[in-house]
């Protein structure tokens, strides 16, 4: 399998309890390389942008109103598979549905707020990787 780069978010759920670096341990024991990160309050545009393929869902108002409300940490992680091998230590969306020891199952409180986002193909990593950071933001 390819090393790929995949667009990570920690939710404001997680930051507000002070996750982060519980959150980085489950990455990097996993074998996934953070190359870039920041800390960052979206703004309303942003999130309505990030999330756009979500605009008709029902959800979607509550989601963006959720990712603003606080600081999130966005990330490049780096490894073997990483677009894949990320969204199975995320776990579910749903943390009901998350297997054991994932970060969903281990630390989400509810479907909207599961502490993390991860992307979920190679060709939308890459658009989401671009929409945070430029090039010279990333470093393997
Ligand atoms: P994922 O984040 O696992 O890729 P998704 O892309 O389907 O899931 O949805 C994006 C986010 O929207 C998700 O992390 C939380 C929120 N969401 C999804 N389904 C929801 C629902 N039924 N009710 C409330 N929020 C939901
Ligand atoms: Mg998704």
């Amino acid at each position: 399998m390819a090393v790929e780069r995949t667009l990570s978010i920690i939710k404001p759920d997680a930051t507000r309890r002070n996750l982060t670096g519980k959150i980085n341990a489950r990455f990097e024991d996993a074998g996934l390389r953070i190359v870039a990160q920041k800390r960052l309050q979206l703004t309303r545009e942003q999130a309505e942008k990030f999330y756009a393929v979500h605009a008709e869902r029902s959800f979607f108002n509550d989601l963006c109103t959720f990712m603003t409300s606080g600081p999130v940490v966005v990330q490049v992680l780096e490894g073997e598979g990483a677009v894949l091998r990320n969204r199975e230590i995320m776990g579910a969306t749903n943390p009901a549905n998350a297997a054991p020891g994932t970060i969903r199952a281990d630390f989400a409180e509810s479907v909207e707020a599961n502490s993390v986002h991860g992307s979920d193909s190679p060709e939308n990593a890459a658009n989401e990787i671009a929409f945070f950071f430029s090039q010279i933001e990333i470093l393997s």
